[in-house]
């Protein structure tokens, strides 16, 4: 059991949970929303779990107020939405859509009255459907200049009500799962080659957008990007292991945070891909590498990396059968990742302020016969996570904030409904919310600001 006195964490630290638009909006016809790329993945026959859509999901479309409220009975003072690139632009580009900005001034404003702090995600994998029927989505670069125009309209709407903006959320999954695996909205298999472009594509998108909201905001603006980037995590804490991590997490991030950090793909990565490395211009790596404000970073599962004697000097531990995970068969459970996913930008990139956008878990939820939740293992997962955060903190790295994943059950992509992330249960038939046992526990480790 934790000590509460011994985990206390700085007063200014902030807690909260996040969300984003698909997953918990529904009203996916409604006030003048466009069909995105994911309504149209999801309403394919075989792709996702039961066939299942973000048509209602958690109708918080409609519910908002009432979700505001469960931040507030949970006392955090930070919340992580995402806002819908096709409510705004139905279409991409073109006309702006006045009732769906207005949907998100509703809900600013009720967060205002509860004295909750905004952080928007711009780009949550939302892509309106219209773009990549004009131009292959993410594969033209058309698409990453209609995302800074998006990004710089709604930013400048949202700029008296919002301080802190990240661009986009987690390249690798939208990009790798989406366009490489076929796993995740468009559902394409490129090769190689059309793979790195499409990639330079997604980062250029979110340099270009960098520009347009500091053009279109008011002073003291602050913007970064959301990315669940591959933590390397040595295996043993040791100077040689520490050092074969850091080695890792810069080559293993070569496409999408190590070039938004250094301004430059890694050799090594130009090398292995070969004929297939991205085509860019210098101008380019200017703009992807702009200096950001903020760095939200998304923590699930560890990489663990020992030292090597071969080339790379470094080598990724492979997992044993018997590793535990969560519900989730990805969701390796890695407590350390939130120590070192803090410290490594800290010291490899000198990033000075971060926000950890997102962590949490799958568990396989009932609500027992007494009507309580019992998520024992959410607990377990956060508690240890938690206290990784609190080394972090402890030991002076610039960490400022935790979003738990998530407020409340949702839409988990191709998982459906099938898999549960939220420490509030969602009865998906009556809409009811109920606080699930790691409610309780974020509860008061947000009441004693201390892992309990
Ligand atoms: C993140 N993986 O996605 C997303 O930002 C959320 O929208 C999502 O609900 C949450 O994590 C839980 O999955 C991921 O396969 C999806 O490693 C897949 C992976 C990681 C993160």
């Amino acid at each position: 059991m934790a000590n509460p006195e011994f985990y206390r964490f700085p007063d200014s630290f902030r807690w909260g949970c996040a969300t984003a638009a698909y997953q918990v909006e529904g009203g996916a016809r409604e006030g003048g929303r466009g069909p995105s790329i994911w309504d149209t993945f999801s309403h394919k026959p075989g792709t996702t779990y039961n066939g299942e859509t973000g048509d209602v999901a958690d109708d918080h479309y409609h519910r908002y107020r009432e979700d505001i409220q469960l931040l507030s009975d949970l006392g955090a003072k930070i919340y992580r939405l995402s806002i819908s690139w096709p409510r705004i632009f139905p279409e991409g580009t073109g006309k702006p859509n006045q009732a769906g900005v207005d949907f998100y001034l509703r809900v600013l404003d009720e967060l205002r009255a509860k004295n909750i702090e905004p952080f928007c995600t711009l780009f949550h994998w939302d892509l309106p459907q219209a773009l990549q029927d004009r131009y292959k989505g993410w594969q033209s670069r058309e698409t990453a200049k209609a995302f800074a125009d998006y990004a710089g309209y709604i930013a400048g709407r949202l700029s008296n009500r919002v301080r802190n903006f990240f661009t986009m959320n987690e390249f690798s999954s939208f990009i790798d799962l989406g366009y490489r695996d076929g796993k995740f909205a468009p559902g394409l298999k490129l090769d190689p080659a059309e793979l790195n472009q499409t990639r330079h594509n997604a980062v250029l998108a979110h340099g270009l957008a960098v520009q347009a909201i500091r053009a279109n905001t008011r002073s003291g603006t602050k913007v970064g990007l959301a990315e669940n980037y591959i933590i390397g995590t040595p295996i043993i804490e040791s100077e040689e292991h520490i050092k074969a991590s850091v080695l890792a997490t810069r080559v293993l991030n070569a496409p999408y945070l190590t070039v938004i950090m250094e301004g430059q793909y890694l050799e090594q990565y130009l090398q292995q891909q070969g004929a297939a490395a991205p085509k860019f211009t210098p101008e380019d790596l200017k703009i992807i590498s702009a200096p950001l404000d903020l760095l939200g970073i998304n923590v699930y599962n560890p990489t663990y990396i020992r030292a090597d004697s071969g080339p790379a000097q470094f080598a990724v531990v492979p997992l044993p059968s018997s590793y535990p995970h969560m519900a989730s068969p990805w969701l390796n459970i890695g407590p350390e990742g939130l120590y070192w996913g803090v410290r490594h930008p800290a010291e490899i990139w000198n990033v000075k302020d971060i926000y950890v956008t997102e962590n949490g878990c799958s568990s396989a939820d009932t609500v027992a016969p007494d009507g309580n939740v019992y998520d024992a293992d959410r607990v377990m997962f956060l508690r240890n996570y938690l206290i990784n955060l609190h080394r972090a903190a402890s030991e002076g790295f610039p960490v400022h904030g935790y979003f738990v994943w998530s407020l409340m059950d949702n839409f988990e992509w191709a998982d459906g409904y099938n898999l549960r992330f939220g420490i509030y249960y969602v009865d998906y038939k009556t809409q009811r919310r109920i606080p699930k046992m790691s409610a309780h526990f974020y509860k008061e480790v947000i009441r004693r600001n201390s892992v309990v």
